[in-house]
Formats: structure tokens, C-alpha cells, sequence
């Protein structure tokens, strides 16, 4: 086997505990299935990495394993929902949108063998790598709960601004309903956008309202959680909303069983000493489905106890293996999953890898930066910024607390562009420089 170049790096990372032998891989390998880099998963964070890499590698030696024809801007899915947007103006062709640095294999990852820098795909392609990033997001568990999936296919009044399949239905479910009970329900899950269960409830509040029906229906928020949001600062802000919308807020109640035909969703009580069950009825439901790490992940040596990937969450970098990076939903880092944490997450990366290649100790450490844009009607936002002490991390120099046009519009017109433009091209690290720049060098 002819080698383009051997390079033996002993690399020292976190405590000492480990030390990294890298080869520059083959190039002339029968097929040519030898990458520097192999990053497994072509969303926000994958494309942001991608693009990185490919600049300092080039594109016959950055691989990017992702099945999908399409890639979604998954944030649009609240204003979809709401109306505001239409589903196609969320999604683009991958190969439209696709770094021009990197390679694209349309294939799954099936299995992670990191002993020997080695992934799977289901076209039975074995894939070599010196680094590996993994990208994979979060699989939706809608058949976790008993008959939803049903209820979905067979009830126009059930929906989700979870998935490419169920988004269309919520606005025309919100347009039909004209009275009764609609109910907003969050898992007993991790999951995507934290906000995005509630942000489409204050929607539909909203549209109730203009359309003059919303005395006629009942809006009930039945959340898994113990807290309308982790933040207090914005949690306050959001229960004054509540309380003003006469919206009814129902905290550990997490969605188990829909019989569509009776039209009736069943809530476990988490707190009840013997899991008791209280049944709904519902005219109109809007389900956050249970979420989780992917299969192929969670049943992998890469995944942590609790099935996500397990990496040191200032660096992205893996806790066993020092080749293996991971960045977004699918990684164990203790922050909300946002696309606007891939954001601070990438340019974190980009520099641990810089690091690990040239045998040094990573210097920029993530502060688990993220952001939810708490859209409040149709013209309000809250922008929720904070890090891993849920202490707010704001970009502005006013009171994010406050709901505001300007943050609506930031939002709805802006934010698409920091991502189909900067995210995914490698060249939006998030609004950390504005921020010191903004806050006059001063605070965080
Ligand atoms: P994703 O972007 O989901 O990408 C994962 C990729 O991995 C997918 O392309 C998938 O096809 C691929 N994949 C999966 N399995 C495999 C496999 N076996 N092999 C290869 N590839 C695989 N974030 C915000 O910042 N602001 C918001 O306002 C906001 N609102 C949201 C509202 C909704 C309704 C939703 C659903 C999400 C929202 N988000 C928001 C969250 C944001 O979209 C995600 O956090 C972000 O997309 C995560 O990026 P990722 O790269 O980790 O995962
Ligand atoms: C962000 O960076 C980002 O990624 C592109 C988002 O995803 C769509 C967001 O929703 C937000 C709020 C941010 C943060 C950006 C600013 C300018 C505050």
C-alpha cells in the first residue's frame, strides 16, 4: 500500500490519558475510500464542518456521508407552522447547497468501528479516516408514543413542526379549528429548539385572536417538563404571556397514547406516585415527539452511557478516541440543541482540530453558547441567549427579556441568511465578536 504520507503525531490531550498515532491515509487505495476527514451527517453542523475542512484539505479528502436529496432549514418549520413561511422555502437540494470543497457520499452510516478509523455505510461502502466528525442530529421518536403515528396519517386536526412530513399539516389544522381544545405538548425527551413547543402555541394564541374565534378555545400547553423554560429570566417574561393569554400551562404531563377516533390524547402524570394517566380531549394537536440519539450512534463504542455522543464539552473532542470530534444535536454537550449553538460550536471545532493536528492543547473552550428565538405572536420575539450555567449570554446591549419587532424580524427575515449564507459555507461562528464588540469589550 503506497502512502501519500506517514505522519505519527503523539498528541497529549485532557489530563494525559491519551495519545493519538495519525497516518495519513492512503490515496491510491483500490477504492479510493481513504479521507482525512469523514464527517458522517450533512445538516448544519456537518455542512459548517465540511466547509472548514475542505478549505485546509480539499474536496478528494473531506467525505460527507448524508442520505438526504434535501437539506431543511429545520428553524423555518415555527413560521411554517404559524403561516408565515412556505414549506419550500425551507428546503433546499443538498446538491444545490453542498460545500464545493468537499465530497458528497449519498449513502447512511450503518457502523463506527474507531479502532480501526473505520466507518460503514449501507451501500456497504468501508470508509477510512484520520479524523472523524460526527453530525448526525437527533432521530424523532414518534412511534414512542401509541397511536400518534396514526392519529398523524389519518387526523388532519394532529401535527408537528417537527418533520418534513407533518409541518404542512399545522397551519391549515390552525385554520379549520374553530373551537374546543388545542393542545401543545412537550416530550419527556431531550430535544431540538426547546422553545419551538411553546413558540407555536403563542402562534396559534395569536391567530386565534385576529380571527376572532379564540374565545371559543381552550389552549393547553401540557409539558413534560417542571419549568415553562430553563432560563429564569425568560421563563418569567413567558409565564406573564401565559398568564395575560389566558393560556393553561399543565408541567409534567407527558403525551404516552392518541386515539384519534375518540379524539382523545392520554398524559402520563410524571410526578403521581404510580404513573397515573389523565385523558384529554382534543380538538386540535400539536405534537413535539419523543427525541433521541440515532440507533446507529447510540448502539456505537463512539456513544456515551446516555446514547449521545461522548465528547469533552469545551472542545467537541471525543472522550476515548482523540480522532473523533462531534458538533451539534447528536453530541452529549450539556447545552439546549440549537442550530445557533452548531454555530459557536463550529468555530470551537475548527480550532480543536487545528490543535489536535498540530500537537498542541486546544486554547478556544466553548462556553455552551445557544439561542432560542421565543417567537410570542406575529410580530414579537423574545431572543433567549445563554450558555452552560443558563446564565443569558446576550448579544444586544437592551434587555433581550423583553419581546420586541426588532428580534421578530431578526428571526423571521434575517437568521435564513446567516444560515443558507454563513452557517453552512463555515463562515458564521455565531454572534460571539458582536457581542464583545457590542457589550464595548465589557462582560462575557
Ligand atoms: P441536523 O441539522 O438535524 O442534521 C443531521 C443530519 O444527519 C441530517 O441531514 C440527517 O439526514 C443526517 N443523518 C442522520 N442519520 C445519519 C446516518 N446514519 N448517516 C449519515 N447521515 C445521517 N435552532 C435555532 O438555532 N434556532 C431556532 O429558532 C430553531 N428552531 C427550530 C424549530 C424546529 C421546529 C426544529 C425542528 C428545530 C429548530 N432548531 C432551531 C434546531 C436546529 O434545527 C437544530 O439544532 C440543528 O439543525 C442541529 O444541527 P445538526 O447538524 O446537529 O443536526
Ligand atoms: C444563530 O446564530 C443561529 O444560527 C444560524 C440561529 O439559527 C437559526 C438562531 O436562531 C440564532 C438566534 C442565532 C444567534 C444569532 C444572533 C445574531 C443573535
Amino acid at each position: 500500500m503506497a502512502y501519500r504520507s506517514v505522519c505519527k503525531t503523539l498528541v497529549n490531550l485532557h489530563g494525559g490519558a491519551t495519545f493519538v498515532q495519525m497516518r495519513h491515509l492512503s490515496t491510491s487505495n483500490k477504492l479510493n475510500n481513504s479521507y482525512r476527514a469523514v464527517v458522517v451527517g450533512g445538516g448544519a453542523g456537518g455542512l459548517a464542518m465540511a466547509s472548514m475542512l475542505g478549505s485546509k484539505f480539499g474536496k478528494s479528502q473531506v467525505a460527507v456521508v448524508e442520505p438526504s436529496d434535501n437539506h431543511y432549514y429545520q428553524p423555518m418549520w415555527t413560521m411554517v407552522g404559524g403561516g408565515l413561511k412556505t414549506f419550500d422555502q425551507s428546503a433546499r437540494m443538498t446538491k444545490d447547497i453542498f460545500p464545493s470543497n468537499a465530497t458528497w457520499i449519498q449513502d447512511a452510516a450503518v457502523k463506527f468501528d474507531p479502532d480501526n478509523n473505520t466507518v460503514y455505510t449501507k451501500d456497504g461502502k468501508e470508509l477510512k479516516y484520520d479524523l472523524l466528525i460526527v453530525a448526525m442530529g437527533l432521530q424523532l421518536r414518534f412511534e414512542q408514543v401509541k397511536g400518534l403515528q396514526e392519529a398523524i396519517a389519518n387526523d388532519p386536526m394532529v401535527c408537528s413542526n417537527y418533520s418534513a412530513e407533518t409541518v404542512m399539516k399545522t397551519f391549515p389544522a390552525l385554520q379549520k379549528l374553530e373551537s374546543g381544545n388545542a393542545i401543545f405538548t412537550f416530550p419527556n425527551t431531550p430535544i431540538k429548539c426547546a422553545g419551538a413547543p411553546q413558540k407555536i402555541m403563542y402562534l396559534a394564541e395569536h391567530y386565534f385572536s385576529k380571527h376572532g374565534k379564540r374565545d371559543k378555545i381552550n389552549i393547553i400547553y401540557n409539558s413534560s417538563l417542571p419549568v415553562i423554560f430553563g432560563v429564569k429570566k425568560y421563563a418569567n417574561e413567558l409565564l406573564k404571556i401565559i398568564e395575560e393569554r389566558n393560556i393553561t400551562v399543565n408541567f409534567r404531563h407527558s403525551l404516552s397514547e392518541v386515539n384519534h377516533e375518540k379524539k382523545e390524547a392520554v398524559f402520563v402524570k410524571l410526578d403521581s406516585e404510580n404513573q397515573e394517566t389523565v385523558n384529554f380531549n382534543y380538538d386540535f394537536l400539536h405534537v413535539s415527539p419523543p427525541m433521541g440519539s440515532p440507533d446507529v450512534l447510540k448502539n456505537s463504542p463512539i456513544a456515551a452511557e446516555n446514547g449521545f455522543l461522548a465528547v469533552h464539552k469545551e472542545t467537541g473532542q471525543h472522550t476515548k478516541y482523540p480522532n473523533i470530534f462531534g458538533i451539534g444535536d447528536c453530541t452529549d454537550i450539556p447545552t439546549a440543541k440549537t442550530a445557533a449553538a452548531v454555530a459557536a460550536q463550529s468555530g470551537v471545532l475548527n480550532r480543536t482540530i487545528e490543535a489536535v493536528l498540530a500537537g498542541r492543547e486546544p486554547q478556544k473552550l466553548y462556553d455552551g453558547y445557544t439561542s432560542c428565538p421565543l417567537v410570542v405572536g406575529y410580530d414579537k420575539c423574545i431572543l433567549a441567549e445563554f450558555d452552560f450555567n443558563a446564565q443569558p449570554l446576550e448579544t444586544f446591549p437592551f434587555d433581550q427579556g423583553k419581546k420586541r419587532t426588532s428580534m421578530y424580524y431578526l428571526k423571521k427575515d434575517m437568521m435564513p441568511e446567516f444560515y443558507w449564507k454563513g452557517l453552512i459555507k463555515g463562515k458564521w461562528e455565531g454572534p460571539g465578536v458582536f457581542r464583545k464588540i457590542l457589550h464595548l469589550g465589557m462582560g462575557k
